[in-house]
């Protein structure tokens, strides 16, 4: 993987794009790779596998730079099945260690940490990148993890040779000190996907990031 590729991930989380009023993951995906987005995840945690797997299959015909990658969330038979470039599994997930047995080769599997220690094990199980936060007070997941601060992003990145994608409360705002610490990329749902102008925020991040 070209780890450029983790720089703009943009989490497409369904719920958030149904309160936002966007009309289907189809459009919002095209926007978002229109935007400049270099790692779409699909995060739809009320869709049946069956109709997860049918959207999957849509959006990876949608993408045909190599360089873009598409992860979705949760689910390893539907990201094989969609023929994604990988999951990106939590702790109520598919363990690591057994997805990375299953996983064909190069098939990307993403991981989520917040602590060193964490990242460590992580690592050593076989994931190929972690999204580690919240990196700030975030609305759309409930945690109840502590807030780790671009301090405790850095730490994690220090701690492991692996990609790190910072996630949780980042904006335009703050995105270009999550890169500072070092990781690979920031992920994002509610600065671009609770935008009534999703290409436009994506465009927004990446230049508060200094990228064309
Ligand atoms: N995992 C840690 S924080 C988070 C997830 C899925 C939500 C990030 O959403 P936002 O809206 O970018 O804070
Ligand atoms: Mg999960």
């Amino acid at each position: 993987m070209d780890s450029d590729s983790l720089k703009f991930y943009v989490i497409a989380d369904e719920e958030t794009m149904k309160k936002s009023g966007h009309e289907s993951l189809e459009t919002l995906v095209s926007a978002l790779l229109r935007g400049g987005a270099t790692t779409i995840q699909l995060r739809c945690k009320a869709t049946s596998a069956c109709e997860l797997s049918a959207a999957s299959r849509r959006i990876r015909s949608l993408m045909t730079d190599p360089r873009t990658l598409l992860i979705i969330n949760d689910r390893m038979d539907v990201a094989l099945v969609a023929k994604a470039h990988g999951v990106h599994l939590g702790p109520d997930d598919l363990p690591l260690a057994v997805a990375r047995k299953i996983a064909p080769k190069g098939f990307l599997i993403g991981s989520s940490v917040d602590t060193a220690e964490e990242a460590r094990r992580a690592e050593s199980e076989g994931a190929d990148y972690l999204g580690a936060g919240p990196v700030y007070p975030t609305q759309t997941k409930e945690t109840t993890n502590p807030v780790i601060g671009p301090k405790g992003l850095e730490e994690i990145v220090m701690a492991v040779s692996i990609p790190i994608v910072g996630i949780g409360g980042i904006g335009p705002e703050n995105i270009s000190e999550v890169l500072d610490t070092g990781a690979a990329g920031a992920a994002v749902v509610s600065s671009v996907v609770s935008s009534a102008d999703p290409e436009a925020a994506v465009r927004a991040l990446r230049a508060a990031a200094g990228a064309p």
